[in-house]
């Protein structure tokens, strides 16, 4: 079943894979629900479990000053590192509200699962809608943790595993109207200097505000989202997602058809944005 969502965000109901393909040729995201839901990782993982089966691994958690992400200058230059620690201390600072050294805050993301957290994979079930491996990215915020705007290369199955994320989605129109920071030193150009939330119309005439859909994605649901859309998430609670990130190939430029006419207008302004990632 397929239904209208308030802000035109199609939601359907455990599609069949035909059912998927007919939708993803439209080049719009859309929500998929009674899937993950199904999956003991949106039963079982709970800290408790996490940290009995994965307390001791090392992961790479992204450090970051309170109004840091506000200022928008992650997109200009990366002044706080990544930070490395043991999954049990990132929670047990994360989620007992410790002030940190310098009133740090830290968000755990894109963590690649397969990789860093193995024993978590039979918790899910790979969604079956393309035919090829997808790379999993494991998120674990809590409520106003933030990814800027940006967009990825990949197609991308957001999954709600807890809690819940408010998301901003803009379809891709000129590259430059969503005033990406163009051959500046460090800076990534799949980030957008717009921060969504605040809108400045003055320093971003050409952004295109009025395009905005917005969902709040529940736990148990999945978002698809299309190579190139731009997007803005903001954790609402404390919450866990995980990204299936499928690479385009050559045959989704003629089934999607937008993307041929998109990736040449980016590659007209950067060369590097479409062979260059690192992470989100
Ligand atoms: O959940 C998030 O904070 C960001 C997810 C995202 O942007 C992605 O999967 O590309």
């Amino acid at each position: 079943m397929v239904v209208k969502n308030s802000d035109s965000i199609l939601k359907i109901t455990n599609p069949s894979r035909k059912k998927f393909v007919e939708l993803w040729k439209q080049y719009q995201p859309f929500l998929i629900d009674s899937v993950a839901e199904n999956w003991n990782a949106c039963k079982n993982w709970s800290n408790d479990y996490l940290i009995k089966k994965c307390g001791n691994h090392t992961i790479r958690v992204l450090c970051y000053a309170e109004n840091y992400l506000n200022n928008y200058q992650y997109v200009y230059d990366k002044t706080y590192p990544d930070t490395f620690m043991k999954f049990k201390e990132y929670v047990d600072i994360k989620f007992s509200e410790k002030k940190t050294e310098n009133s740090l805050r830290y968000y755990m993301c894109a963590v690649d699962l397969e990789k860093f957290f193995p024993e978590l994979t039979v918790d899910i079930n790979y969604p079956e809608y393309f035919s090829r491996k997808p790379k999993i990215n494991f998120w674990f915020g809590s409520c106003g943790n933030t990814t800027t705007l940006h967009f990825d290369r990949e197609h991308n199955i957001l999954a709600q595993i807890r809690g819940r994320k408010r998301i901003l989605l803009y379809p891709p129109s000129n590259y430059l109207s969503f005033y990406p920071p163009n051959g500046e030193r460090g800076a990534l150009e799949y980030c957008s200097k717009v921060d969504p939330l605040n809108s400045n119309l003055e320093l971003f005439p050409k952004f295109p505000w009025q395009q905005k859909k917005e969902i709040i994605l529940q736990a148990g649901e999945m978002l698809y989202i299309p190579p190139f859309w731009w997007h803005h998430v903001t954790g609402v609670d404390e919450n866990i997602s995980l990204s299936f990130w499928y690479d385009i190939n050559i045959g989704d430029w003629f089934r999607q058809k937008r993307i041929f006419s998109i990736i040449l207008n980016i590659l007209h302004h950067s060369k590097t944005v479409l062979f260059t990632h690192d992470g989100s």
